[in-house]
């Protein structure tokens, strides 16, 4: 068979779950020693090698490598001629049980465009092995159960390299005499080669300690670029509270004498938990006020406990293979969910938690990239780095601490950590140690690490007749009896078309009418397709609060009146599902609006105005948990209700909705800004919350009166002590067709010329626009002298934010898709991973009209016809054509 170019199609390889095997040769102990340059890095590597009792004996070591030749191997010290190259691997015929294998490569980290091993970022040498970086490196049993102690050693030239930094304690340095340098490091536990870590250059440092719950004094570095040092102080401060904290809560201590954090501009990811070194992306570190938002500062307060919760949750105990990953990753994000939780208001945090979800995961999981939390096979793993091994990933978990509560769930954790510690295990170890450890049966629970999907809950609701002969009884019993029916089902997904029930944790309460008090909040676990569960003790129908706190990861339909959901966004005693009646109230009439199937919209959307009147007005609510009730449900979001249906639609009917809303509570939009613009700048949350409401108003406004909007956004602008409101007044400037507009971002650019984190958020601003114009704006910045295609902050912040811009991305006739489509295709040689990350845009065609499929369809194939792509993008647009 032959593809489109005419090459010859090569099968992908496709690795599966189910073919796991125990290594066959086991590297208790490797030695590496770097001689360091930009252009030509050489690599010593020495490997204590040992055959694996748990392999079959062979006498062949495979060692994995990409991109990389060895200059030379020995073994035991001799040069050993031995060897042969399968595709990119090495594999070394050895006599016996136990060697020593030496290997010498050469690098060009100047060249290595992708980001993965060995790299140059601005003049600093830095890592990236997650997943299979290391081999790019040296070669190496490139796997996560292969674990070793290392041991580095490191020269260069003083003054290229002043900072030698790599993973565990340093144990000596010195000076060569001829202008270069050394310095040695020893890690003690041994680690998979995924969590190696080298980074050299010049570097300045915030330091500080930490003294563990056992006395233990813990040296603390943030090195930054010099000058880049004072905007580190969140970023330690959120380090300390990290330790702190999952001392406290998780009863884990810190276990090196070192910890050290290194930011660099060029990075693929966020951040990375190599042991004793993170190495992080600059966006997730470096904040003040007058360049963070208040969303970066939470970020990074986020990213900074993520990575360093790893050191228990994906170090000490990493995982068995790449099938795992969400065995380290959910359950991380878990842990950084519930510190950031801790940190600030955990309402607001939850609820940004499941709007995130909803966003992201939820259009993954119904689309052609669906995947189970632990998948069952791969082409390439980078591909799997997604919301559903993350967050949905962390949902599943959180699950079991509302079945078994927290304390119980701790206990279960503890017991996972004490079994497993030193070990690389399995998602099955975690639930068996939880189910051990918390006294749960998970049997049935185990079905979400299998199955992909979003289930679907229907529920229906009926009041016992009233039954005179009962009467004294009922009487007593106080009341009829309420019976709710549930009905769950999962759609098919990739692979998987018919679905085993899942085990659903739904919190409820049933709020009397009369009374507009519940009867206490319980927990209902659904098992079976359908079931049926009563509650007795009422008059009348309740109104029904259910996924209270989002208790499980579902989609509901529920027999709620917009009358009830009005009652429930002033009512509700839980936070969540105040947040989600408001919500529900609006997805409603947005998809009915969309859909043709709105019967009243009028009176529909005096319901929505009611309720929103209410929040501004309610003197009750803090500022923070106002913002979020303000904010109209996503696009992407809308779309996954909807079967089939023009994204422009949907964007149209959502503008008007805001317009209307602006229009309508124009007075308390004037006042809410009036108010909350004398709140004065500082990090407590009643001043983020002021700001939060701010930008808010100032968005309705601008949907409503431009020309008011403008002039506040204006004066916004000119008067911003911080990022926050300044990024707010612009991203409303931006948005609209003024004169003021183009004076702001001139201005923007001018104040921030050199501030690389800066300068992207002009680019997104501009690329993530309402403005109708956003197309030709993001074509301008393309050619722009600050655009580059090497710098993935640069290259997410404007065509991420365009391909997530739905009225620019989907506008009639296809130009977006084709501009995303030249975007994969011009960014694969340089660097695939990133490249991969924007199939997914063009892969949702099912889900909207067909005009617009076909369109998107046929760039997809227009991509898939290069012979030369990268394994990254190859993968997911093939599966995006299925
Ligand atoms: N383990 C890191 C994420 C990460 C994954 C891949 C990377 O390189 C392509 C980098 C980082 C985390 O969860 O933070
Ligand atoms: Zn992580």
């Amino acid at each position: 068979m032959n593809d489109l170019s005419g090459q010859p199609a090569i099968a992908p390889t496709v690795i599966h779950r189910a073919d796991y095997r125990p290594p066959e040769w086991l590297v208790p102990e490797i030695a590496l020693d770097f001689a360091l340059s930009l252009d030509a890095t050489r690599v010593q590597a020495t490997l204590k090698v040992a055959k694996n009792a748990a392999g079959s004996g062979t006498s062949l070591l495979r060692l994995n490598g990409d991109a990389i030749e060895a200059k030379a191997v020995t073994v035991d010290g001799h040069a050993h001629n031995d060897w042969h190259m399968d595709g990119a691997d090495l594999v070394i015929e050895l006599p016996g049980d136990a060697h020593d294998v030496g290997i010498e490569t050469l690098i060009d980290p100047s060249a290595n465009t992708q980001l993965s091993g060995l790299y140059a970022s601005n003049g600093l040498l830095c890592t990236q092995c997650e997943a299979e970086g290391f081999r790019r490196i040296t070669f190496f049993p490139d796997r996560p159960d292969v674990l070793s102690v290392y041991s580095v050693r490191m020269s260069g030239d003083k003054a290229q390299f002043p900072v030698l930094l790599s993973n565990g304690n340093p144990t000596a340095s010195g000076e060569n005499g001829d202008g270069t340098h050394w310095a040695e490091w020893h890690d003690p536990w041994p680690k998979p080669s995924y969590l190696f870590a080298l980074v050299a250059g010049e570097l300045v440092a915030n330091r500080d300690s930490f003294t563990t719950k056992s006395g233990r004094k813990v040296n603390l570095a943030i090195y930054v670029r010099p000058g880049d040092e004072e905007r580190t102080d969140h970023a330690m401060r959120s380090l300390i509270a990290s330790m702190k904290w999952d001392e406290d809560v998780y009863g884990r201590e810190y276990d090196l004498d070192d910890f050290n954090i290194v930011a660099v501009s060029d990075f693929n990811a966020g951040a990375m938990e190599n042991k004793g070194l993170n190495v992080f992306n600059t966006r997730y570190i470096l904040a003040d006020p007058e360049t963070a938002t208040d969303g970066d500062y939470d970020a990074i307060e986020g990213v900074v406990a993520h990575e360093y919760f790893h050191n228990w949750s994906g170090n000490r105990v990493t995982c068995r293979d790449w099938f795992q990953l969400s065995l380290k990753e959910g359950f991380t994000v878990l842990r950084d969910q519930q510190f950031s939780a801790h940190r600030g208001s955990a309402p607001v945090k939850r609820i940004e938690d499941v709007r995130i979800l909803r966003a992201v995961q939820f259009p993954e999981d119904s689309g052609p990239l669906a995947h189970p939390i632990r998948p069952d096979s791969y082409q390439e793993i980078s591909n799997f780095y997604t919301a559903t091994v993350y967050n949905k990933g962390a949902e599943v978990i959180r699950m079991m601490t509302v079945l078994a509560g927290m304390e119980r769930f701790l206990e279960g954790t503890t017991l996972y950590f004490d079994r497993h510690d030193g070990e690389a295990a399995t998602c099955e170890d975690f639930v068996k140690a939880i189910e051990d450890g918390a006294g749960l049966d998970l049997k049935q629970f185990r079905n979400w690490y299998e199955q992909a999907g979003t289930p679907r809950v229907s529920v229906g609701m009926t009041l016992e007749s009233a039954n005179p002969t009962l009467e004294g009884e009922g009487a007593t019993l106080g009341g009829r009896g309420v019976t709710l029916t549930l009905k769950q089902a999962t759609a098919p997904t990739p692979g998987q078309p018919e679905k085993k029930p899942f085990l659903i944790p739904l919190r409820i309460a049933l709020f009397d009418r009369e009374t507009g008090e519940h009867h206490g909040e319980e927990l209902i676990v659904l098992t079976e397709a359908e079931q049926s569960f009563t509650f007795e003790g009422f008059t009348s129908l309740p109104v029904l609060s259910i996924n209270r706190g989002f208790s499980a990861p579902v989609e509901i339909v529920a027999p709620v009146t917009t009358e009830d959901l009005v009652f429930l966004a002033r009512h509700d005693d839980d936070p969540f599902a105040r947040y989600e009646a408001m919500q529900q109230l609006i997805v409603r009439h947005l998809v009915g609006a969309v859909a043709g199937t709105l019967e009243k919209r009028e009176e529909s959307q005096a319901a929505i105005g009611a309720a929103m009147g209410a929040i501004l007005d309610d003197a009750a609510l803090d500022d923070l948990m106002r913002g979020e009730l303000l904010i109209l449900p996503g696009e992407a979001y809308l779309a996954e209700q909807l079967t089939r249906a023009d994204p422009t639609r949907i964007f149209a009917e959502r503008e008007g909705l805001k317009r209307w809303l602006g229009e309508t509570l124009k007075d308390k939009w004037l006042a809410l800004h009036d108010r909350v613009s004398a709140v004065p700048y500082s990090l407590e949350a009643e001043a983020r919350g002021a700001r939060k409401c701010k930008t808010q108003a100032l968005v309705y406004l601008g949907a409503a009166d431009p020309a008011e909007a403008a002039r506040r956004a204006k004066a916004q602008y000119d008067a911003a002590t911080n990022m926050t409101d300044r990024q707010g007044a612009l991203m409303v400037l931006c948005s609209l067709d003024c004169p003021e507009r183009e004076a702001a971002l001139a201005d923007f650019h001018a104040r921030f010329a050199g501030n690389m984190l800066v300068i992207d958020k002009w680019f997104s601003l501009q690329a993530g626009s309402l403005n109708p114009k956003a197309t030709e704006h993001v074509k301008a910045l393309a050619e722009h002298p600050d655009f580059t295609m090497t710098n993935p902050n640069r290259v997410r912040a404007l065509w991420m934010a365009f391909a997530a811009n739905a009225q620019a991305f989907h506008k009639a006739g296809g130009e977006g898709y084709g501009l995303i489509a030249d975007l994969i295709l011009k960014l694969d040689p340089i660097n695939g991973n990133v490249a991969a990350r924007f199939v997914p845009y063009l892969g949702r065609w099912k889900k909207v009209d067909e005009a617009r499929a076909a369109l998107m369809r046929a760039e997809l194939e227009r991509i898939a016809a290069e012979p030369t792509l990268s394994r990254d993008v190859r993968e997911q647009v093939s599966k995006s054509l299925e």
